[in-house]
């Protein structure tokens, strides 16, 4: 049976809940046994942990905690509800996995690479995406609809959001270098096309 685990990654309000949404939807429709989750979270423990990392109140942590709570989550998430439903013969779609803590923390917030992918080799091994979308777009572009959509869900989640721009365009040439360094797992989406345009290209792109 073929493994199917597929992650969405991208900066702010690249659209990533929108087109899980859609490809889940799509992949149904054909017979397919989808679960969609995401991350930091899907799970009851690693949700508590995503209290603590993605809200202004949850704490003000080293790097290092930081990393280790993102990759804690992640471990729990695998162990818990992602590996088994692959087991099952599943296909789960993820919203940001490890890239995202590569981008964010590493080439975002300039942590230490090696010291990653250490945390990374303890907690969870070689575990990875079979398939990746990386929904590409400009900063401020992205940032607008980010903005927009915590203020329409009154969400608290915004931790992230006040960042300077360079910390984005960091962001932004890290997720780009993953892709170019891993070109038979990566797709990347021109995201700022619309909605039906992106579900098409990332349809186009399913294996
Ligand atoms: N983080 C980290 O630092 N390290 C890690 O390891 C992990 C995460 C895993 C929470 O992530 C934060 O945690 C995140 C990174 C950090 N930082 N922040 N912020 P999250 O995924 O929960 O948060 P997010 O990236 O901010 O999600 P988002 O703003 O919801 O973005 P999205 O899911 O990519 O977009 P969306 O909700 O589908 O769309 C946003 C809005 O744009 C919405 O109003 C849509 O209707 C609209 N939209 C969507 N597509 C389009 C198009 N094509 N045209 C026009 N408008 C559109």
């Amino acid at each position: 049976m073929t493994r199917r685990f597929i992650t969405f990654e991208g900066g702010e309000g690249a659209g990533k809940t929108t087109q899980i949404q859609i490809l889940a939807e799509r992949l149904r429709q054909n017979g397919t046994d989808v679960i969609t989750t995401r991350e930091p979270g899907g799970v009851p423990e690693a949700e508590k942990i995503r209290d603590l990392l993605v809200q202004k109140d949850g704490g003000r942590w080293d790097a290092l905690s930081e990393c280790m709570l993102f990759f804690t989550a992640r471990r729990m998430h695998i162990n818990t509800l992602i590996e088994p439903a692959l087991q099952e013969g599943k296909t789960v779609i993820c919203d940001r996995f490890t890239d995202s803590t590569i981008a964010y923390q590493g080439y975002g917030h300039n942590f230490d690479l090696n010291k990653i992918q250490q945390v990374q080799n303890i907690s969870i091994g070689n575990f990875k995406p079979d398939q990746t979308f990386l929904l590409d777009l400009p900063v401020e572009m992205g940032l607008k609809r980010s903005k927009k959509r915590l203020s329409d869900q009154l969400s608290n989640e915004d931790k992230f959001e006040d960042l300077d721009i360079a910390f984005h365009e960091r962001l932004r040439q890290g997720f780009l270098t993953l892709a170019h360094n891993e070109r038979e797992r990566f797709h990347i989406i021109d995201a700022q096309n619309d909605i039906d345009t992106i579900a098409a290209d990332i349809w186009e792109n399913i294996k």
